[in-house]
């Protein structure tokens, strides 16, 4: 069995290939949940939501989150409210987008947990629904919530503020400066897959977001010490490309909280845990200095831009963990 650590959208896309080289039973992804947010009373779990529409094909492929054909009726028609609310009020949250089809997603998601079902059979069930044979874990049952640190006075508040991590990343399109980042609950809340982190044949760590999407996973008790014990069987993918992050804050939040943004800063965070880096060709030069790190490198294509690229990625993927 391969286990995957996932966050969003990036380990979507190499889940998609993965599929395609192993059954889809044999994969289990364990996904980050410190995106995690309630909006309109509504439970919404935007990494396991991308992880199972992607895997669904059903995920909107210019967003990369949301469903495709999407309608947003619901959301135009609170609009009215923002005029009448009080000020302060948290009510009519206009500024992160739910289409009227994945609002569904989340009815059933928060009606479950109001019941008492657990994080994992809610996502279990979800992805049931959409037809999703990879076995999709929430990281915790338990809530772990990220929250960063405003490095100066912004549009998102004073400096030494702390926000939500989707007002960081969607309320203010990630474009404010961070000087640290906190898992609220990481330190109480229970690992789920740790048996899985044991028993896997293969551990990839997926090309997210490796400070605030794979950091949650690894803040949680348990989860790095069981990867330090097998770590000549864990497998990477630079998420840095050139410097930079194909998608999303990854490059700005590695110098911001003072890694080097390069393949080099990625193998510093991932040496005690991981054996191998997969790096992009365009970063062939610096694999010496990953090796210097005491990690394998190895050097392929890691632009998924097609379905045929992505199971290339995983085919090599699998291969250099062996
Ligand atoms: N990302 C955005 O940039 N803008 C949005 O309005 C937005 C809405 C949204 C709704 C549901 C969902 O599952 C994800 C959504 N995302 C949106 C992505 C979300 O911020 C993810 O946390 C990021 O993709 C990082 O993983």
């Amino acid at each position: 069995m391969i286990c995957v650590l996932a966050g969003g959208v990036g380990a979507a896309r190499f889940l998609r290939g993965l599929v395609q080289v192993v059954p889809a039973h044999d994969i289990t992804a364990i996904v980050n949940t410190g995106d995690d947010t309630v909006l309109h009373g509504l439970s919404i779990s935007p990494d396991l939501d991308t992880v199972t529409y992607t895997l669904a094909n059903a995920i909107d492929p210019v967003r990369g989150w949301g469903l495709e054909n999407e309608s947003w009726t619901a959301m135009s028609a609170l609009a009215r409210f923002v005029d009448v609310r009080p000020h302060g009020s948290a009510s009519a949250p206009t500024w992160f987008n739910l289409g009227d089809k994945d609002l569904a997603t989340h009815f059933y998601r928060t009606a479950r947990l109001r019941e008492g079902a657990t994080l994992a059979q809610v996502t279990s069930e979800i992805s049931q629904s959409f037809g999703v044979d990879v076995h999709l874990v929430p990281m915790s049952n338990d809530r772990v919530s990220t929250f960063v640190t405003l490095a100066n006075d912004c549009a998102a508040g004073q400096q030494g503020t702390e926000i939500t991590f989707q007002e960081y990343f969607v309320k203010h399109q990630h474009s404010v400066a961070v000087s640290s980042v906190r898992f609220d609950g990481a330190s109480t809340a229970s690992a789920l897959g740790l048996d899985t982190l044991n028993s896997a044949q293969t551990v990839v760590i997926a090309p997210s977001n490796p400070l605030v999407s794979i950091a949650p996973l690894r803040a949680l008790q348990g989860v790095d010490a069981a990867l330090t014990k097998r770590r000549e069987s864990v497998v990477a993918i630079s998420p840095i490309i050139a410097g930079a992050a194909l998608k999303g804050p990854a490059d700005r939040l590695m110098t911001e909280l003072g890694h080097e943004s390069s393949v080099v800063g990625i193998a510093k965070l991932y040496a005690p845990i991981c054996g191998t880096l997969i790096i992009d060709t365009a970063d062939a030069h610096l694999a010496s200095k990953v090796e210097a790190e005491g990690m394998r490198c190895v050097v392929v294509d890691t632009v998924m831009s097609t379905p045929e690229k992505s199971q290339h990625l995983a085919r090599t993927t699998l291969e250099s963990a062996r």
